[in-house]
């Protein structure tokens, strides 16, 4: 399975926390790229994709939800519920999120800019493209 959960190094005191991640030192490529996922609703479910190059990291910064991750052999479910836990996903990774907290909010760090080509949007081309 393509994907890892890392640890996010935190700077805390009497203030509060402070989480930092660093291309290519906490995290395997360069980032190139920052969105994040916001107004989420618990019934509604969001991927149905993989990526043919794309790596990216996924922090629930705020809430919660689960990732299913399917490598096309296999399934495991990951829950994100802390902002100091990020999940690493690799490229040929199905997923599919699902079971969001009430405004849960997700930062998504990617290694590269958008490009809708480079998704692979069914699940028999995603199958396929794995032989
Ligand atoms: C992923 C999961 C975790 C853009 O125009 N630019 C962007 O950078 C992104 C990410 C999306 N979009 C457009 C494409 C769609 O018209 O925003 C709309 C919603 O995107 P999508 O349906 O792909 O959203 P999710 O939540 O299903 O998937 C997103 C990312 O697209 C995807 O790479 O791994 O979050």
């Amino acid at each position: 399975m393509n994907y890892k959960l890392i640890n996010i190094k935190v700077h805390g005191d009497e203030r509060g926390k402070l989480a930092v991640l660093e291309s290519l030192k906490d995290i395997p490529f360069e980032i190139k790229r920052v969105y994040w996922i916001f107004d989420t609703l618990p019934e509604q479910e969001r991927g149905f994709h993989s990526h043919k190059d794309m790596e990216q990291i996924v922090v629930a910064m705020d809430g919660a939800c689960d990732f299913v991750l399917d490598d096309g052999e296999r399934t495991e479910t990951v829950t994100l519920n802390r902002p100091d836990k990020g999940l690493y996903i690799g490229k040929n990774m199905w997923r599919v999120m699902k079971n969001f907290s009430y405004g849960c909010k997700l930062m998504v760090l990617a290694s590269d800019y958008y490009n809708e080509k480079e998704y692979i949007r069914n699940y028999g081309e995603f199958k396929k493209s794995l032989k």
